[in-house]
């Protein structure tokens, strides 16, 4: 049996995943979620980018907005706010608070989120294993202009993606916390026993680039005696979906599919997929060293996911061989 390893963010990868299923129904899929965006809420933890990978793959996803529960309301967070209680910028809704309260109960009574996450999967059935990158706390901070000192400060990844809409230049993206994390239980065997590695279009900062963050994760895959394959999150100049533009200005990286490849670079990835529109950028991305091809990349349906990532696959056969 085919064991794939993704390295997966919310909405893109979540999205990505359900095309690779698709695709290889009997693969060994096993993602490593990034845990970069999680964050503490009325005492509550809260793990976006792992809970919408659950939900995308075990059918309980706002479909249109890509994060969040289906069928959701707000009765929760509306009585919070009588009580002059928020943040008001960020909705979680009454079905998701359900998931938030049994992982901090289970994190309190002494669980590790790698084994909470379990706990929650059994319940969702997204017939991958979903590991956490790890059970130490990582938070992403961006570093903005403080509007008020006239000097800088550091704000949650998720005041700066939510509240503030990316809107503010983004000085620096800190993984805090990342340097002293130790991969979760899992993540580094299944690297080491991997046929293929995957980079889905997910964030190449805030995403992959937090997982890769964790002392180890990048090693590991460097080390890979597999291929390692990336589809590109940048399409035409522009991210697919998202603000990806926004924090790879800050990490001094170009929008464009041929610049990201780059910044993975080929100690990294042996492969990489960019849409059609950038079969330009093919030249580039070959001269640094990885085998690139053009294919179309909007995951506009669960089919056309499929072929994306089966030309992935394609892909890392390709490199193999
Ligand atoms: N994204 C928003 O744009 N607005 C929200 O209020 C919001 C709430 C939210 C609650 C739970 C959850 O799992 C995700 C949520 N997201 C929300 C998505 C999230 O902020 C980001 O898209 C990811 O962290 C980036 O991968």
């Amino acid at each position: 049996m085919q064991r794939i390893v993704v390295l997966a963010g919310g909405i893109g990868g979540a999205r990505f995943l359900r095309g690779l299923k698709s695709a290889v129904p009997d693969a060994e899929i096993t993602v490593i979620g990034n845990t970069g965006d999680d964050i503490h809420l009325f005492g509550l933890k809260v793990c976006p980018d792992l809970d919408t990978v659950m939900y995308t793959l075990g059918g309980g996803i706002h479909e249109e907005q890509g994060w969040g529960r289906s069928d959701e309301s707000f009765a929760v967070k509306e009585e919070l706010a009588a009580y002059g209680v928020g943040p008001e910028w960020f909705g979680l809704g009454d079905r998701d608070f359900a998931t938030h309260i049994v992982r901090t109960q289970m994190i309190g009574a002494g669980y590790p989120l790698s084994a909470v996450t379990e706990a929650l999967c059994d319940r969702w059935q997204p017939g991958v294993r979903l590991l956490p990158m790890t059970d130490d706390r990582v938070e992403t901070h961006v570093l903005v202009d403080d509007a008020d000192g006239g000097g800088r400060k550091a704000v949650h990844f998720q005041e700066y993606w939510v509240r503030l809409r990316a809107s503010v230049p983004a000085h620096a993206i800190i993984p805090v916390g990342a340097e002293e994390a130790k991969p979760a239980p899992g993540v580094l065997e299944a690297l080491a026993a991997a046929d293929v590695v995957l980079f889905p279009p997910s964030n190449p900062v805030v995403s992959v680039g937090t997982i890769l963050a964790v002392p180890g994760v990048r090693e590991a895959v460097a080390a890979s005696k597999a291929p390692v394959v990336g589809l590109s999150p940048i399409v035409g100049d522009a991210p697919v979906r998202g603000m990806a533009d926004k924090v790879l200005a800050a990490v001094g990286v170009e929008s464009t599919a041929a610049a990201v490849a780059r910044h993975y670079g080929p100690d990294l990835i042996d492969g990489w997929l960019v849409d059609t529109v950038d079969a330009g950028a093919v030249p580039d991305v070959e001269a640094a060293g990885i085998r690139c091809r053009a294919v179309p990349l909007m995951m506009t349906d669960v089919d056309a996911t499929a072929r994306m990532a089966a030309e992935a696959l394609a892909l890392a056969e390709e490199v193999r061989a």
